[in-house]
């Protein structure tokens, strides 16, 4: 690595990571993949490369010494526990009002996610992305989307006799029962091969409750789509535990790359330099967005303009729980892959998923993630006496997602005469409003960037990941990420190579 001048080099192996680098090097270019995380190839001691949900270890968390699981409690007893410090798959980023989720290793957030596939509703589009040609996306890169990452379909059938999923049939009932729209959610598992997990015949992931510290089996994570074809070009090369520190002009054209080598405490072992014509930032809302704006401020990219750490939302992600009666038992063995989401967008601002609680035995509670219209949007600073970027979100800015979730549960709780949990977040507290698992913006298209993701001020730098989103997709992010950069880097290809 150290000393290479590459064509284009890749900052993360996400989404838009992906998407750009198995364009390029289909388009003849070769390609230079660098990710902070682990590569997640090699099996533990247990024979399994990835934790299980339910016993995290030293694999589960990005350098922490102490877990911190996005439910923190259980009928009111604290769930986390010490583990050694470790580069973990998933990172509990904490800022001052939210902690941000995210994956860490090649692969990202494609590692540790619930796969949920979704394209938003067409008439919900244009308010995302107001200056993209819809009929381009529905058209064209949806589709392109969807085929290259694997989304897939439950069987309606099957959904309706397996025991693991009648935690979301009974989300289902409460959802009909007051009236708000039932929808089955796409996901990149394998359908059929969890049918063979129920069926006793497929060593177990989504039915051993795997998700959130990885999936050894079943689920379709880039590694097994978009970097697998990447890789089969022969064009591109991956450099795992290589965090990207700074970027700036390079004397003979092109930009130098500073990255921090690291071992799997987390300590630097090495410091290189590459050059590269062009640049990807595709380290994820976050991680771009820290690049930017500590790049703007510390002058290695002077012309980024006002516009880099602005836009970032939450997806507007809330948690939360119900307490059903005794007769809407929801199960004890439960799929960890949701497929069953309540659509209340158009009237409340809404859309909740119906998540699993997998615990292993019977709660009687559902358990949701809604996805909302929320306003408020923060700005990622440079903080130079810290040494460090800091977002500006308040946790009371979660009041309008609270609101708008509410318009689907105070309704049911009222129809089936339940109530809500108030043990899952600490004790008596209703809502998961500290956290988001969909960080989205910071350097936002048309406005960080042109229609296409190329950062005004420093021609070869371009932003290819969900910060160009502005904040919130109105549905799970991913697709639209992957349709997004399918576009882009179609256009970039075609224009400026
Ligand atoms: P991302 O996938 O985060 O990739 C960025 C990569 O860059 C990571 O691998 C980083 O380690 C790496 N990186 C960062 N900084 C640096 C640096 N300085 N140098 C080198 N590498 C760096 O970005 N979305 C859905 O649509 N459906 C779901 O079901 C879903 N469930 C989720 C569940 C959880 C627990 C979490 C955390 C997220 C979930 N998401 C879901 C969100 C989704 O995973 C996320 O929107 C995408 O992964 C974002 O894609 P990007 O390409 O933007």
């Amino acid at each position: 690595v150290d000393g290479t001048r590459v064509p284009a080099l890749v900052i993360g192996t996400g989404y838009g990571g992906s998407v750009a680098a198995l364009r390029l090097a289909e388009a003849g270019v070769d390609v230079h993949m660098l990710e902070m995380g682990m590569a997640w190839d090699t099996p533990g001691p247990d024979g399994k490369i990835f934790a299980n949900t339910t016993s995290p270890d030293l694999r589960s968390y990005w350098l922490r010494t102490k877990t911190k699981q996005p439910l923190s409690n259980f009928l009111g007893f604290p769930l986390d526990k010490a583990v050694p410090r470790h580069t973990g798959i998933l990172d509990a980023e904490e800022f001052g009002g939210i902690t941000v989720y995210q994956g860490r290793g090649v692969g990202g957030g494609s590692l540790v996610n619930g796969g949920m596939a979704v394209t938003p509703k067409r008439e919900n589009f244009g308010a995302v992305l107001p200056s993209v040609d819809a009929d381009e996306m529905y058209g064209t890169y949806y589709p392109r989307a969807n085929a290259g990452l694997g989304v897939n379909t439950i069987d309606p059938a099957w959904f309706e006799t397996a025991e693991c999923y009648q935690y979301a049939r009974v989300g289902r009932k409460h959802a009909e029962r007051s009236g708000f729209p039932f929808v089955f959610v796409p996901d990149v598992y394998d359908w059929d091969y969890m049918k063979r997990e129920a069926a006793g015949t497929a060593t177990k992931s989504a039915l051993a409750g795997e998700i959130l510290y990885g999936n050894n089996h079943g689920k379709k994570s880039l590694q097994q789509t978009y970097l697998a074809r990447a890789r089969a070009t022969g064009r591109v090369t991956v450099s795992p535990l290589h965090k990207v520190t700074s970027v700036t002009p390079a004397a003979g054209g092109g930009y130098t790359v500073t990255v921090d080598q690291i071992d799997t405490g987390g300590e630097t072992v090495a410091s290189k330099t590459m050059t590269a014509d062009r640049v990807f930032f595709a380290a994820g809302s976050v991680g771009t967005s820290k690049l930017l704006v500590k790049l703007r401020a510390t002058g290695a990219l002077p012309h980024l303009n006002g516009e880099v750490g602005k836009g970032w939302g939450d997806n507007g992600n809330v948690m939360c729980g119900r307490a059903n009666h005794m007769w809407d038992a929801t199960g004890s063995l439960q799929s960890s892959i949701p497929t069953a989401g309540i659509d209340n967008w158009a009237a409340g601002g809404a859309f909740a998923e119906v998540a699993p609680l997998p615990t292993g035995i019977e709660t009687y509670a559902s358990f949701y993630l809604s996805i909302t219209k929320n306003p408020h949007r923060a700005e990622f600073t440079w903080n130079a006496a810290a040494g460090r970027a800091e977002l500006n979100w308040q946790t009371a800015w979660k009041q309008p997602s609270i609101d708008a979730a509410k318009t689907i549960f105070d309704k049911i709780n009222a129809k089936e005469g339940t109530i809500y949990r108030t043990d899952l977040f600490g004790v008596y507290k209703i809502w998961g409003d500290h956290l988001t698992y969909h960080p989205l913006g910071g350097a936002v298209l048309g406005r960080a960037t042109d229609n296409y993701g190329r950062l005004h001020g420093h021609p070869g730098l371009y932003v290819i990941d969900g910060a160009l989103i502005p904040g919130n997709t109105s549905v799970n992010p991913f697709v639209t990420i992957t349709a997004l950069a399918e576009r882009n880097i179609e256009k970039i290809i075609a224009a400026d190579l």
